[in-house]
C-alpha cells in the first residue's frame, strides 16, 4: 500500500475565534509509523501525522484542547492514541478502539492514560467485522463516566437500533451517523436521526465534517443548512471537532480553518458556541473540572 497525505499543508488562519478553551473533539493521530506501526487489517496506510503536528494545528486554529479518537489503522493498539495524549500536557484525552475481550485492568489502565470512552466502527470500508454481541459485553463493563461512540452511515441507523438501545452508557454520534445533507434540514435521514436523538436523552452527536457529507464542497451550504437547526434543537449534546488528519480525504482535502469558520454558521451565538465547543466536550471528557 502506498502511503497517502490527506490533511492540508498549510491550512488558513480562520476567521472566526472560538472561545478561550475551545475543545477539538473530533481528531485522530497517525503514527509516527516508526514508533507506532499501523494495523497489519489498515484498510489505508496514512503519512506520519503525530502529536506535534497535531497541537500544532490546535494553537493555529485557536483551540485549547483536543480529543484524539482512535482510528482504525491503528487496529485495537491504542499506543499512539495514548501517546500523543501523554505528550499533550493534560490538554487531550482520548477515545480507545479495544478487542471486546478487554480486561478490566486493561481498561483502567486506559483511563489512566485519558480515555474516556471507546468506539464501535461499523463502515465496511474501513473495519473487517463490527460484532456486536461482543461490543455490547464490553460497553457492559466500562469504567465509570466512559461513554461509547459509534460510527455508522445512514443507511444502517435503524438495523442499529436494537443493539444501540442495548448500550447502557451515553452513545456519541460521530458525524451524526453521515445522513444526506443536499436534501435539507428535513429530509429522511435527518428525521430518522432526530427520532433516534429523541428516543433518549444521553444520546450525544459530532456536528462534523462538512468535507465528508457535502458534495457541494467548501463552503458546504448544504451542511450549514442542514446542520444548523439539529445544532439549535439539540445545544446541549452536541460536539464539534476538525477530524484532522481527515482519513481517506486526500482526493478532497479540506482546509482546517475553513473547517473552523463552519462553526458560527451551524452555532450562530456566543451561547451556542460555549456549549458546542467547551460546555458539552467538558461534560464528557473532563467532568471532574466542572464538579470541582
Ligand atoms: C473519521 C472517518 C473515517 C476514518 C476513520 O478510524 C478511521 O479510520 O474514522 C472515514 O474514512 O470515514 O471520522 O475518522
Amino acid at each position: 500500500m502506498t502511503r497517502i497525505t490527506s490533511w492540508h499543508g498549510h491550512p488558513s488562519k480562520p476567521l472566526y475565534t472560538p472561545p478561550a478553551g475551545a475543545i477539538d473533539a473530533h481528531c485522530h493521530v497517525f503514527g509516527p509509523m516508526a514508533d507506532f506501526p499501523f494495523s497489519a487489517k489498515a484498510k489505508y496506510l496514512p503519512e506520519d501525522a503525530g502529536p506535534d503536528m497535531l497541537f500544532a494545528l490546535r494553537d493555529h486554529l485557536g483551540f485549547a484542547r483536543n480529543v484524539i479518537v482512535q482510528a482504525s489503522c491503528h487496529g485495537t493498539d491504542n499506543a499512539a492514541t495514548l501517546d500523543a495524549i501523554a505528550r499533550s500536557e493534560g490538554k487531550a484525552r482520548g477515545v480507545a478502539v479495544v478487542d471486546p475481550a478487554i480486561s478490566e485492568a486493561d481498561l483502567a489502565a486506559l483511563h489512566g492514560g485519558g480515555i474516556r470512552g471507546i468506539r464501535f466502527n461499523f463502515l465496511k470500508r474501513l473495519v473487517d467485522d463490527a460484532p456486536k454481541d461482543k461490543f455490547l459485553d464490553v460497553a457492559r463493563r466500562l469504567p465509570a463516566g466512559w461513554h461509547v461512540v459509534i460510527y455508522f452511515e445512514a443507511d444502517i441507523l435503524e438495523e442499529l437500533r436494537p443493539f444501540m438501545d442495548a448500550i447502557p452508557v451515553p452513545l456519541v454520534i460521530d458525524h451524526m451517523g453521515r445522513p444526506d445533507v443536499t436534501q435539507g434540514p428535513d429530509s429522511a435521514d435527518m428525521k430518522a436521526f432526530r427520532a433516534f436523538l429523541q428516543s433518549r436523552d444521553d444520546i450525544w452527536f459530532k456536528a462534523t465534517c462538512p468535507d465528508r457529507l457535502d458534495p457541494t464542497g467548501d463552503p458546504w451550504n448544504a451542511f450549514a443548512d442542514a446542520v444548523a437547526p439539529l445544532v439549535a434543537d439539540y445545544q446541549d449534546r452536541v460536539l464539534w471537532g476538525t477530524d484532522w488528519p481527515h482519513p481517506n480525504m486526500q482526493d478532497a482535502i479540506p482546509d482546517d480553518g475553513h473547517l473552523v469558520d463552519m462553526i458560527p454558521r451551524i452555532a450562530p451565538t456566543a451561547d451556542l458556541q460555549r456549549k458546542l465547543l467547551i460546555d458539552n466536550p467538558m461534560r464528557l471528557y473532563w467532568p471532574e473540572e466542572l464538579s470541582a
